[in-house]
């Protein structure tokens, strides 16, 4: 049951020269992933790709192999490629910095699965029912025969495992399993992955995880646990902000709540609001587009411009006013 856009996306690749591949900033695990799956993939059927990021590669998905050809887009970068692939972004802001989309490539392509997308391709493959990106770079590279390598196989079911939870959030199907069994057949080692991703953690960043527990409060009658980690705090643990982004799972585990909420600060009077839910029923997606983000109906996050204390007051009468909650 192939797509025809899947058709399309090939034939577009198949005729351009020098394509660059982009993913968001602050990467996860699915826009790492993702983008060096696609770099790794067109680069066997013999294009000139460029991977690009705007924020470093986090340390816990150096293993891969091929986040070591990603470069740092920033504000200088001017080679216009033939073809521009957007990877799991929703909108072309979150590159972080001001970037005239048309002068990245002649032709943009746009494959992601946050359902507000803002469609901003000349091909837009949006498909919110996908539990990854991940997911939707292995249909386009399916098309192709034997060019899923191990180390391309490795950088999908990274995609895939990250930001389906461990296969556990509603956003996993059946296909997804489908997906993952094969990239299993064509040489994805499970075994690493999850324990470079999962199970392996520097003392420094379980030592920050240790204190973002610890300073966890319960609000609302127990329906949201929330934590905070300031400026200070990362400095004193010496935890970049890039290698923080997985831990709202930690708060998210509290039994009995409805919603788990991290604030970073991110710069003095900058705070990075990451907000998961744990049902279907309660959705944050709108909360965080209230302040200028978005994301996913159970996962979504915004920055707001304010000291912690603020933002935790704005983001507290957001969840009041829609939910209906009492403090
Ligand atoms: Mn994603």
């Amino acid at each position: 049951m192939e797509r025809k856009i899947v058709k399309e996306i090939k034939d577009r690749i198949e005729k351009a020269n020098a394509i660059s591949l982009i993913s968001h900033e602050r990467p996860d695990g699915d826009a790492i992933g993702s983008l060096i799956a696609m770099g790794l993939g067109i680069e066997r059927i013999g294009k000139k790709v460029k991977l690009l990021s705007p924020d470093d590669v986090p340390e816990v998905y150096r293993f891969l192999k091929g986040t070591e050809k990603i470069e740092k887009l920033n504000q200088l970068w001017n080679e216009r490629a033939d073809i521009c692939i957007f990877i799991d972004t929703a909108n072309p802001s979150r590159l972080g910095n001001d970037i005239n989309l048309k002068s990245l490539g002649k032709f943009i392509i746009n494959i992601d699965h946050h359902i507000d997308n803002k469609r901003y391709g000349d091909i837009n493959f949006v498909d919110p029912t996908a539990s990854s990106t991940g997911e939707l770079i292995y249909e386009i590279l399916s098309q192709w025969e034997n060019l899923i390598t191990p180390e391309i196989a490795d950088a999908l079911y990274t995609a895939i495992v990250t930001d389906s939870g461990r296969f556990s959030y509603e956003s996993t199907s059946y296909k997804t399993h489908l997906i993952a069994a094969d990239l299993l057949s064509k040489g994805a080692n499970k075994t690493i992955i999850n324990k470079r991703i999962y199970e392996i953690k520097p003392f420094n960043v379980l030592k920050l995880i240790g204190e973002m527990l610890s300073r966890a409060q319960l609000a609302f009658g127990g329906k949201v646990i929330w934590s905070f980690i300031t400026l200070e705090s990362f400095e004193k643990h010496g935890v970049n902000l890039l290698d923080s982004e997985g831990f709202l799972q930690f708060l998210r585990m509290a039994e009995g709540i409805k919603l788990a909420i991290l604030f970073r600060e991110i710069e003095r009077g900058k705070i990075r609001v990451s907000l998961r839910s744990t049902d279907k029923e309660t959705k944050v997606r709108e909360i965080a587009t209230q302040f200028g983000g978005g994301g996913h109906e159970m996962a979504a996050g915004c920055t707001i411009e304010a000291n912690l204390e603020s933002a935790k007051e704005l983001l507290f009468k957001s969840i009041e006013e829609k939910y209906g909650w009492k403090a």
